[in-house]
């Protein structure tokens, strides 16, 4: 875990480098384990991300932390240079792709899985080009036509994540009469947009889209009825890692937990979900949710009839 040095969820990465080893083959998104949830490590590259803003902000210092969750057991890495929390400012491609592309080239040559999170197009097609394997995209419903295009053209998985609106609007637009069945419905809509332009099923991985345009208790329905969202035949992945809504849940002393004191709710989370059949989740302390994957997968061998 990341030091706690700092005052929680600000201030530079202050942990010690990674002892660097020898490269390795990239893995390829058909070697990832089976028998368990998979762990994507998170690796924003900003300044500005609600959760780690500004830790790993220059390229040496991203790469180091993408090399720690790699060596701790990370199945993918999840490099980002634009931040998506609600309010953030938007960053132009060419500034997001700076941020990120030395970062995955580095993380790539060192063997590990990678995926770009980014909701434009060309910068996703730069980061396949420097050797990414997955798209992460949370433009939901927004979807580039472009970004449908090269996921089609492509072939690569790609993460289709459930928001209304952009950073600026998506705080106002969380009405929900079911915020389970809406969210799946919606993922139906743009799900059957890449299918009509060539993208194959087995291509796409869903996301609730935790606190995209969700306010607390819809993150909790989502997270206590993945079902909607299961029977679309996807693997869905849970990205509930320090986020707010998690900081609301744990208030000390009046005050909401801050992003580096949610770790524990996260483990938490992630073993329900992974019960609860997730593929996978989005987490920034991989040794913790590592572990509860893997008390989930153990718990689901042992369970009668299996
Ligand atoms: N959330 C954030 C960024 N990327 N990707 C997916 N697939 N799902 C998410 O919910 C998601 C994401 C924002 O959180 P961060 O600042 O911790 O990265």
């Amino acid at each position: 875990m990341d030091s706690l040095a700092a005052a929680p969820g600000t201030g530079p990465n202050t942990s010690p480098l990674p002892v660097i080893r020898a490269p390795r083959k990239p893995a390829a998104f058909a070697d990832l384990p089976t028998g368990r949830a998979l762990v994507m490590g998170i690796l924003n590259v900003t300044p500005d991300s609600f959760s780690d803003g500004g830790r790993h902000a220059d390229a040496d210092t991203a790469i180091a932390h993408g090399l720690r969750m790699f060596y701790a057991g990370a199945d993918i890495i999840d490099v980002g240079g634009e931040s998506t929390r609600p309010g953030a400012e938007e960053v132009a491609p060419d500034q997001e792709q700076a941020r990120i592309l030395p970062v995955i080239s580095a993380l790539v040559k060192a063997g590990a899985l990678v995926s770009v999170d980014t909701t434009h197009a060309s910068t996703a097609r730069a980061a396949l080009a420097a050797g990414a394997a997955i798209i992460n995209d949370v433009s939901g419903l927004t979807v580039e036509p472009d970004m449908i295009t090269l996921v089609a053209e492509s072939g690569v998985p790609y993460i289709l994540t459930h928001r209304r609106g952009d950073a600026a609007t998506m705080d106002s637009l969380a009405h929900y009469d079911d915020v389970a069945a809406e969210v799946a419905a919606e993922l139906t809509g743009v799900r059957d947009k890449l299918f009509a332009a060539g993208v194959a099923a087995e291509q796409i991985i869903v996301d609730p889209g935790l606190g995209f345009a969700k306010n607390d208790a819809q993150n909790w329905e989502l997270l206590a009825n993945l079902g909607p969202l299961k029977e679309l035949g996807h693997p869905v992945l849970v990205a509930a890692s320090r986020k707010r809504f998690l900081g609301s849940l744990l208030v000390s002393a009046g005050k909401a937990a801050q992003p580096l004191e949610r770790d524990g709710a996260t483990a938490a989370i992630t073993a329900i979900a992974a019960a609860n059949g997730a593929w996978g989740v989005r987490v920034h302390d991989v040794p913790a949710n590592l572990d509860a994957v893997k008390v989930a997968a153990r718990l689901a061998a042992a369970a009668p009839g299996a």
